[in-house]
């Protein structure tokens, strides 16, 4: 894809390299056959031309009507406007598919052997050639295909925590945002090429900015939040920037959204009230929207932090979360735009995990058709493992989304490689319980306009995009799993391995294991892996909290005293309903890795065979044994991945060792000074331990 300081991710578009392989891929691609018939189909010609002269080492011959006399030919269009893919594909089979679906299909046409890529929308068609290409980088037999795919979930957003102006990313640990405001409506190669990334791997929407819209006025705020100033991109003056962006993304199937701030009638000095039942703020926001709609006429509406750590919102008012929420979904109503009103909101509770359950749970039915309630998958806050978040089965009237977190704050950030498509499979397949029979959050998600999921993204201006270069397959991950919560995980790595480094079995193989073993490997060391949560350093001098263990710091979060160890959340368990509750509250069935997450249990009780302060330690070492051999794996691998993709994984896999060990050591120092029972685990101290 030419000269580019910025890496190119999955879409590296490699040659092929077996000669009957790329024989096979010449005959049916050496010639392409595009409809014109919208901005869409400029993309996809660009990616065919960009991906076909990688993968099979020259240029493709980019037709505007049916290639005569050739071998094969690839066709990309909509069926009516093509005889060769309606030789193929009935009218029917289109009329069926969801918008942004696609079928690719072997088809013989006047004697000549043909693909087409067609689709209900160009959208759709975007998405079909991406997943031809992937194809081709994944070197599978395109022979005779016949592929109809379609979104599981509608709404595939990313929600980007970045600070406008500031050009801060919230959790962000790959450099600054990518979008540079200061310079927009100037536009920049790089947003397209995030485009591309994303349309790739079937990603929708793209929030632009932070949901802390607003610097929050609250004691001992964290200097890393001070200027947040998002609410101002509402401004008239903003809106042509938000247009440059949303010209950019549109061609890729991307529509544009904003996090805006409840307050903001009051903030931008229009009036003295935000009260969501004031009718200068009802008229405010419509006017508003219609502003933004003016520039953006296919934007996709907005993400609100109402009332949550700092943030204004309808109880500043006395109002409630859904009076808050309807009055922005019917200032957007006319234009088609949603409301995605987030859940996360604790404060006035000694656990906060209860209190999303407690704040939404009785609104259920009582939100405007096009709001949507954004819930993180777990009750605290990203954890690396905490069970579903209870308000996924309590809510049968209200549009859903599940916001996830793609960077890893509480993860090991820019540092620590932890693979988190696993973590959200589990957290998918999760049963709910909410109908009698299984309902697994990703059922309760998907097929339906008003739900989707979010995940906070994890990129930057970091000349790899995401920090740390193996970070790159979670944002992968995500977007494939979004698309397709049932795909194997197993095949969302092989794809995201394939395509990143090559298909050598060996090199697959090693990254692979590597990336399955990261965040088993991260559950032992930082939490070890029996439930326990948020042992990391949280105070305000250091920028970077979140990373390093201190769990003296917030001990209610896991419940260590003198008599034993994590905390009783009977009132949380409840909040399921049966089975779930009963299997969480009884401390036989409960599964062992949320064990202390809902009991509080003594030290010396014995579980499984072993005590609870034993297999704690005993899972602290394991986890740094593991890393050791992630580091030791990847060393392996020299010779085979280029040097400065090498080079900059070993250090951070160095890196990561010498936290790994940090925490293990840490968190075997508190446990043994409250439990007052040594460490039986015969690790030694030492320079390499
Ligand atoms: C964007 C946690 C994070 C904050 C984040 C907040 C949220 O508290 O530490 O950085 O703010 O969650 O999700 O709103």
């Amino acid at each position: 894809m030419g000269e580019t300081v910025y890496d190119d991710c999955w879409l590296r578009y490699e040659p092929i390299q077996n000669p009957a392989r790329r024989l096979s891929y010449r005959k049916l691609c050496s010639h392409v056959f595009t409809s014109t018939a919208g901005p869409e189909f400029g993309v996809i010609r660009d990616e065919l031309h960009t991906g076909l002269t990688g993968l099979l080492g020259r240029e493709p011959h980019l037709w505007m009507h049916p290639p005569r006399s050739v071998d094969g030919f690839l066709a990309v269009g909509r069926r009516e406007r093509m005889a060769v893919v309606r030789a193929g594909v009935a009218e029917t089979e289109i009329d069926a598919l969801h918008e942004d679906g696609y079928i690719i299909r072997s088809v013989e046409w006047e004697d000549t052997e043909c693909l087409v890529i067609t689709g209900a929308t160009n959208a759709g068609m975007v998405y079909g050639t991406f997943h031809l290409l992937r194809l081709l980088a994944t070197r599978q037999p395109i022979d005779e295909l016949d592929i109809v795919e379609e979104p599981k979930n509608d709404a595939r957003i990313i929600n980007h925590w970045d600070t406008p102006f500031r050009r801060s990313v919230e959790r962000g640990y790959a450099g600054s945002s990518i979008f540079d405001w200061a310079q927009l409506p100037h536009l920049r190669d790089r947003y397209r090429d995030y485009a591309r990334l994303l349309a790739a791997v079937g990603i929708n929407g793209v929030v632009l900015n932070n949901v802390n819209t607003q610097t929050p006025d609250r004691p001992g705020e964290n200097m890393a939040t001070a200027g947040m100033d998002g609410w101002q991109l509402l401004q008239s003056k903003q809106l042509p920037k938000v247009a440059a962006l949303a010209s950019v993304f549109r061609r890729y199937g991307i529509k544009i959204y904003l996090s805006v701030n409840f307050g903001a009638p009051v903030l931008t000095g229009a009036l003295n009230t935000a009260d969501p039942l004031d009718d200068d703020v009802v008229q405010w926001w419509s006017e508003t929207f219609d502003a933004v709609y003016d520039h953006v006429p296919d934007f996709g509406g907005v993400l609100v932090k109402a009332d949550s750590e700092g943030q204004p919102g309808p109880h500043d008012y006395n109002r409630t979360h859904a009076e808050g929420a309807n009055l922005l979904g019917r200032a957007l109503a006319p234009h088609d735009g949603r409301v995605f009103w987030r859940a996360f909101v604790y404060g006035s509770h000694d656990d906060r995990a209860v209190q999303a359950y407690n704040t939404f749970a009785g609104l259920d039915g009582a939100f405007h058709e096009n709001v949507t309630l954004q819930i993180k998958n777990g009750p605290v806050d990203f954890q690396p493992r905490e069970p579903v978040s209870t308000l996924f089965g309590a809510l049968s009237e209200t549009n859903l989304a599940c916001e996830l977190q793609i960077t890893q704050e509480y993860t090991g950030q820019g540092v620590h490689i932890c693979y988190l498509v696993p973590q959200w499979k589990e957290i998918f397949e999760t049963d709910t319980h909410a109908h009698e029979e299984r309902t697994p959050v990703s059922e309760l998600l998907a097929h339906s306009d008003g739900n989707g999921i979010a995940g906070v993204g994890n990129v930057g201006t970091d000349p790899n995009w995401t920090g740390h270069y193996l970070a790159q397959a979670n944002l992968y991950g995500f977007g494939r799993l979004v698309w397709d919560p049932d795909l194997e995980i197993e095949t969302i790595t092989a794809e995201w391995v394939t395509q990143t480094f090559g298909n050598e079995p060996a090199v697959v193989e090693t990254v692979s294991s590597i990336l399955y073993d990261s965040w088993p490997a991260v559950l032992d060391y930082m939490t070890g892996h029996l439930g326990l949560l948020h042992m990391m350093y949280n105070k305000n001098d250091v920028l970077e909290n979140h990373y390093n263990p201190d769990p003296w710091e917030w001990p209610e979060y896991h419940g260590a005293d003198d008599d034993g160890i994590g905390v009783d959340r009977t009132d949380y368990a409840e909040q399921f309903p049966e089975p779930l509750a009963e299997q969480y509250l009884s401390v036989e069935d409960c599964p062992t890795e949320l064990l202390l997450f809902f009991h509080h249990l003594p030290w010396e009780y014995e579980y499984e065979g072993i005590t609870v302060i034993q297999r704690l330690y005993e899972n602290c070492v394991a986890g740094v044994k593991t890393v050791r051999s992630m580091r030791d794996r990847w060393a392996g691998l020299e010779g085979d991945i280029d040097r400065a993709r090498h080079r900059h994984v070993a250090e951070r896999l160095d890196e990561q060792l010498v936290h790994a060990k940090q925490w293990r050591d840490t968190l075997i120092a508190f446990f043994s000074e409250y439990a007052d029972i040594p460490d039986q685990t015969q690790h030694s101290g030492g320079v390499d331990n």
